[in-house]
């Protein structure tokens, strides 16, 4: 049956599709992290999800990457006791929605180096759950075509679900 062998398709796709689509970002592209570069004008623009991933990229020992809050954002003021991330290829997935700051805690790098980032996390791409409406997600979309009912339809509803078990 032809369509079945599309709805297998469809189906596979949409359980590798989310890992597909997850990013890597490498701040501030070639020129990594560093001193006096516009990291809120890099991150203009791009459409950062959690399961994407931020590598900050620097020669070790010259910067390093703390994570703070807005007011540490602000203030460039990290809590005490954290630990600063110094390995140069640092790598952060994004495992939550919502705004992150991180800034670099290398002497005044941050106040007078402008060495800070801010990045807003959007849910999930094709996640049933995390999407704001589940009508946009591409899952939703294919079950809901004239095309694809019945049978197929529920093997795709069953394995996003089974899908979902596994991401939350
Ligand atoms: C931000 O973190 C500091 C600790 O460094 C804390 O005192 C402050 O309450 C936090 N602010 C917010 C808005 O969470
Ligand atoms: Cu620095």
């Amino acid at each position: 049956m032809a369509s079945c062998k599309i709805c297998i398709i469809i189906t596979i796709a949409a359980v590798f599709l989310p890992s597909i689509l997850a990013t890597e970002f490498v701040v501030g592209d070639e020129t990594g992290w560093t001193t006096n570069f516009d990291y809120q004008a890099w991150a203009q623009g791009k459409k950062f999800h959690v399961g994407d991933k931020l590598v900050f990229r620097y020669p070790p020992e010259t910067h390093n990457v703390l994570r703070v809050n807005g007011t540490g954002f602000q203030q460039c003021k990290a809590p005490t006791g954290i630990e600063a991330l110094t390995n140069g290829e640092d790598t952060i997935p994004l495992t939550s929605p919502g705004r992150k700051w991180y800034i670099c805690g290398v002497r005044n790098h941050c106040e007078s180096g402008n060495m800070k980032i801010t990045i807003n996390v959007l849910p999930e791409l094709g996640s049933p759950t995390g999407s704001p409406s589940p009508s946009q997600t591409p899952i939703s979309a294919a079950t809901g075509s004239s095309a694809l009912t019945g049978f197929c339809g529920w093997i795709i509803v069953a394995i996003t679900g089974i899908r979902g078990m596994f991401i939350v």
